[in-house]
């Protein structure tokens, strides 16, 4: 049989829905209805293994995957060597330190001879042994929210997204001391040049979507007048593609904005005299 790759992806959590949709966007074709433990792309060399993200890291290190997706605090908390191919920018959330509301919290240096309950007592310990805070780490695998309310510890570590479960549980946030998202991780070798091809292959339509997303694709109406004022705007990109409308003195204009600025140059369009500005997003994209 051929080879393949093998991507490890937890079963079913709060990494599942976008890892699989990353790997749909790539134009990979999967029978993803039916969550078998194992599976096999039918248009790319590639075979899902579906587990719980803790085992991830693990199954990638014993060859029994090459890569899988994982978010970067359960990487790091591990601390298995091995590597990060990709930020895949999901699943973000922080990790942070919480106290009771009577709580007088300053900084790090407030948890001096203290109990925080952690289940990342390996980031936390490294940070707190970086900014010289002795602590007593109390490592716990859930709940972590009502350790303090059934007086295990005073503080906890623990990861947040919205903080509602904090809030719910009468804990304030007070510093974050840590900011993860999912990523691609596999070994630092793959053993085998097909693997290293296949995953090269992978990567590269991986970069494609992922570029795609932070970028916008931007048609609008413009009097001639102000082109010159608008390449200005959009410097730093590739011209954009100018064409004539059937009204005199007005043209029509594509061009490509990036995510992050998008808001600024829209004001400067309509501040220009763009008119029927019409934004797109890209599927694909390479240079
Ligand atoms: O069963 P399996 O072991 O596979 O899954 P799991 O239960 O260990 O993991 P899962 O699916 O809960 O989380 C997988 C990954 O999602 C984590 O390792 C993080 O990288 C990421 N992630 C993103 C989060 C959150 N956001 C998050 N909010 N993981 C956990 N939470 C917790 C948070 O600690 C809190 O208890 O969700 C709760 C709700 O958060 P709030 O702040 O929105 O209230
Ligand atoms: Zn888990």
């Amino acid at each position: 049989m051929d080879e393949v790759l093998r991507i490890a992806i937890q079963k079913k959590g709060r990494l599942s829905e976008q890892s699989l949709e990353i790997i749909k966007q790539c134009g990979i074709k999967f029978g993803a209805d039916e969550r078998v433990l194992k599976d096999r792309a039918t248009n790319f060399p590639l075979e899902f293994l579906y587990v719980r993200d803790d085992d991830i890291p693990s199954y990638i290190a014993d060859g029994i995957a090459d890569i899988g997706i994982v978010g970067r605090n359960e990487y790091d908390e591990q601390g298995i060597d091995l590597t990060v191919l990709r930020d895949l920018g999901f699943a973000k959330c922080r990790l942070s330190i919480a106290v009771p509301h009577e709580f007088a919290y300053k900084d790090l240096l407030s948890l001096e001879g203290k109990r925080i309950a952690t289940s990342y007592p390996r980031i936390l310990g490294k940070i707190l042994k970086e900014e010289g805070v002795k602590a007593d780490l109390v490592s716990v695998s859930g709940a972590v929210e009502i350790t303090p309310l059934v007086g295990v510890a005073d503080a906890i570590c623990d990861l947040v997204s919205t903080g509602a479960t904090l809030a719910m549980n009468g804990l304030k946030e007070v510093q974050t001391i840590y900011r993860s998202s999912a990523v691609m991780i596999g070994r630092k070798e793959m053993g085998s040049k097909v693997k290293e091809e296949i995953l090269s292959r992978l990567l590269l339509r991986i970069d494609a979507v992922m570029k795609a997303s932070s970028y916008k694709y931007v048609i609008f109406n413009l009097p001639e007048a102000q082109l010159e004022a608008v390449a200005a705007v959009v410097g730093g990109m590739k011209s954009p593609t100018v064409t004539k409308l059937m009204e005199t003195g007005w043209v029509s204009v594509q061009i490509v904005v990036a995510e992050d600025t998008f808001w600024e140059v829209f004001e400067q369009l309509k501040a220009l005299g763009a008119q029927g500005i019409l934004v797109t997003a890209i599927e694909k994209m390479t240079e």
